[in-house]
């Protein structure tokens, strides 16, 4: 100090010839044997003592490293106990402290303060903090790194295995396609061995009898109605008086059968004796025979009166349909067999087999052995529901290949969860920060919230979009991953859609630490996460920035 003290008036010739001088060119400012000194661009040639006398010589300006004489030229402070700086050397003995000099070098003696031990404490307590933060953060990144790169087997094992899957499931699509297919054909060609049952082919057989009994029938009442007019045209204009024994009989008979009154004149006692008798004996005849016709006549048996109507409907009958409820009806299980093996169970194992029983009654039904519901377009549509149920399931099992594929895809792409991977196992994570009138909520890589604490409409502020959008900032570098934005938010009244930048650096934990609004509706979120903690640099441990 005293030395330092007594140079004061003659400053130029005191100073070190190393003064200012950065650490990498000091082995080039040591006294020369021939006493002249060489610019460091090589330029020229200056005396040793020209060295630090405050008057440039040099091009380059290097003769004056701890002056301000050269301009352009630049200051090296030590900062011994803190880390060296490099300064312009215009700000070399203007008479302020230099902030980056806490040795105060960049002026003469006595005029600044060495705070370097302090600050140099300081810093390093901060770096150390930072750093252990930077060591625990990077341990649970390396975590991340693991789940993704487990989360890449399992996908990869998913692509297989869905696959194989797959391949199984088009092979069981096909199969049940083809039941379907064959059962809903099937059903045509039961239907045929159905109607070649005798009871079928003998209800048609009286059908057609039935018919042609009709068609005869109202043949022979047509014919009934045009004789009994002739006759009664035969009755009505006869001539009595020709005695024509064979009209007369003619006439009466008609008058008899249709229960007509006698017309015309008797003309012949023995005639009308005759037919007096035959009259009796027929009425006799007659009358049994009808009492026989109304024996034969038994409750079941229709009336002429439901012949008339009931006939034309019993022949519409839909025989088909009929068939098919005859084989249902038929096919429905007496109650005493298959139901009645529940008496034989003990009560607690009748669950159980109520349970087999029905799955072995769908299966049965499914594969097209049995058919409880004898009806045919049942069993079709069970076989179709089976062959669509197991065709929407191979579509699933695909979806969920491609999903998986196109995960894998993205888990290691720089533009997707980074570099290692690192990202994935936070895809859905959500940070949540409650600034007491709102709660943010951003769920990484899907979407940003905005709740009101005290009820009212939540706001959506963006989906995710990108990774930091800067030209700057390539995909791939460390700033990169320091920020996510979030657009396309919901419209904010009178303004932009909101959106959300979200600014992460290395922590510890996965955090929102706090919420701007930059500009209308657009909000900054700040926070934390290991998965921006990047492995310390072995080399990097502090040694190199302070010398
Ligand atoms: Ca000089
Ligand atoms: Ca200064």
């Amino acid at each position: 100090m005293l030395l330092w003290l007594l140079a004061l008036p003659l400053p130029a010739l005191a100073l070190d010839k190393t003064l200012g001088v950065a650490p990498a060119f000091l082995s080039q400012y040591s006294p020369p044997k021939s006493g002249l000194w060489k610019c460091l661009d090589g330029s020229k040639e200056i005396p040793w003592d020209f060295v630090n006398d405050d008057a440039c010589d040099c091009p380059d300006g290097s003769d004056e490293p701890g002056t301000s004489a050269c301009p352009n030229s630049t200051f090296y402070c030590q900062n011994v106990g803190h880390i060296g700086a490099t300064i312009p050397s215009s700000r070399v003995n203007d008479g302020l402290c230099e902030p980056q000099c806490c040795d105060g070098s960049d002026e003469r003696p006595g005029v600044c303060k060495n705070a370097c031990k302090e600050i140099g404490e300081e810093y390093r307590r901060k770096r150390d903090a930072e750093r252990k933060i930077q060591k625990t953060g990077a341990k649970i990144r390396s975590t991340y790194i693991a789940f993704a790169h487990k989360e890449k087997k399992r996908l990869e094992a998913l692509v297989e295995s869905s696959g194989q899957e797959i391949i199984i499931r088009e092979k069981e699509v096909a199969r049940l396609r083809d039941i379907a297919d064959r059962t809903e054909s099937m059903s045509a060609a039961a239907l045929e061995h159905k109607q070649q049952s005798p009871l079928y082919t003998t209800l048609m057989s009286h059908s057609s009898a039935l018919k042609a009994l009709q068609r005869e029938h109202k043949k022979h009442l047509e014919r009934e109605k045009q004789l009994g007019e002739i006759l009664d045209a035969l009755r009505t204009g006869y001539n009595p008086n020709y005695q024509d024994m064979a009209v007369l009989e003619a006439v009466r008979g008609w008058e008899y059968l249709a229960k007509l009154p006698h017309i015309g004149v008797e003309a012949d006692a023995q005639v009308a004796a005759d037919l007096s008798v035959s009259d009796d004996e027929a009425g006799i005849e007659e009358s049994e025979e009808e009492k026989k016709v109304e024996e034969a006549v038994d409750e079941d048996d229709w009336t002429a009166e439901e012949l008339e109507t009931g006939l034309e409907e019993l022949l519409n009958t839909d025989y088909v349909s009929l068939l098919l409820a005859h084989d249902d009806h038929v096919r429905t299980p007496p109650p005493s067999t298959v139901f009645n093996m529940r008496s034989y169970l003990p009560e607690s194992f009748i669950p159980q087999y109520e349970e087999m029983r029905e799955t072995i009654i769908s299966w049965l039904e499914v594969i097209g052995i049995s058919g409880s519901d004898a009806e045919v377009s049942s069993d079709s549509s069970k076989a179709r529901q089976a062959f669509n149920a197991a065709e929407t399931a191979l579509n699933k099992v695909k979806k969920e290949k491609k999903e998986a594929e196109e995960d894998l895809e993205e888990i290691f792409d720089i533009n997707g969860f980074g570099v290692d991977g690192e990202w994935k196992k936070l895809d859905g994570t959500c940070l949540a920060l409650d600034t007491g009138e709102y709660t943010y909520e951003v769920c990484m890589f899907e979407e940003a919230k905005q709740k009101p604490n005290k009820g009212g409409t939540t706001f959506n502020l963006g989906k995710f979009s990108s990774w930091n959008p800067s030209p700057d900032v390539q995909p791939g570098e460390p700033a990169y991953y320091e920020k996510q934005v979030y657009n396309q938010g919901t419209r904010c009244w009178n303004g932009p859609e909101r959106s959300v930048i979200l600014v992460l650096k290395c922590g510890t934990e996965n955090a929102i630490h706090s919420v701007m609004e930059l500009e209308k509706c657009e909000y900054q979120l700040t926070g934390t996460s290991p998965a921006l903690c990047y492995p310390l640099d072995a080399n990097a441990n502090g040694s190199r920035e302070e010398l």
